[in-house]
């Protein structure tokens, strides 16, 4: 399914996701690439009404294209009192040329006086592996936290700073990557991926 040296072409040109991904895939004998480095290939269009259609969408059309393995990540925010949104509207949940400050601010504005035991949501992220030969995994992690009324924390990228990690005491934007990476939907999710393709190698079929 993954041939020696395992080149994998991440399926992003989001810059966080590809420097929390990097750091948690290394050291798995992966040579790993992004969509930074294939500016020619275009742009997939996310129109799949869950993380799991976007992600396989992605990652089917940069394998097509270059021919290699590709992993792609569709993520977002979910927030319970906003009934699930952003949600796969994450990216763009302040219209176009908008910036994270202006997506989390929007959310912020839509949560003026929901109560503090009803500001709960969880980060999804859905991760789907597809080879030129056709060959399709998905691999989803979540993590479950609270909006804050303010940002906190400059760290992380998207919507980090408004994001409060109970069992830490702390946002997303305040964590450290390797902290980030160990409790978060990303982190939960390329474990399994990681954990699939040391399966792969030990079984001697990657
Ligand atoms: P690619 O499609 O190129 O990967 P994108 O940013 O468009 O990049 P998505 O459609 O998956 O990716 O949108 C994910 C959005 O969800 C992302 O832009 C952030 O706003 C948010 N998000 C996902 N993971 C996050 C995280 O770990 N921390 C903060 N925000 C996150």
């Amino acid at each position: 399914m993954l041939t020696k040296p395992y080149k994998l072409v991440l399926a992003t040109r989001n810059r966080g996701k590809f420097v929390e991904i990097e750091k948690l895939l290394c050291g798995n004998e992966i040579d790993l690439l992004s969509l930074i480095d294939f500016p020619e290939v275009p742009d997939v269009v996310e129109d799949g009404s869950t993380f799991e259609e976007n992600a396989l969408k992605k990652a089917r059309f940069v394998s097509n294209t270059l021919g290699l393995p590709a992993l792609a990540d569709d993520s977002g925010l979910c927030v319970d009192a906003l009934s699930g949104r952003p949600g796969v509207m994450s990216a763009r949940y302040a219209g176009p040329g908008s910036d994270d400050r202006l997506r989390y601010t929007r959310v912020l504005d839509e949560m003026i006086g929901v109560e503090d035991h009803l500001r709960t949501a969880r980060f999804v992220c859905v991760l789907a592996l597809v080879t030129p030969e056709g060959d399709e995994r998905i691999f989803r992690g979540a993590c479950e936290g609270l909006i804050l009324k303010e940002p906190v924390g400059k760290g992380g990228f998207g919507y980090d700073p408004i994001f409060f990690f109970e069992p830490h005491g702390m946002t997303f934007g305040q964590m450290d990557l390797d902290t980030k990476n160990l409790v978060s939907h990303r982190g939960i999710a390329l474990k399994m991926f990681a954990d699939f393709v040391k399966g792969l190698k030990s079984s001697g079929s990657a």
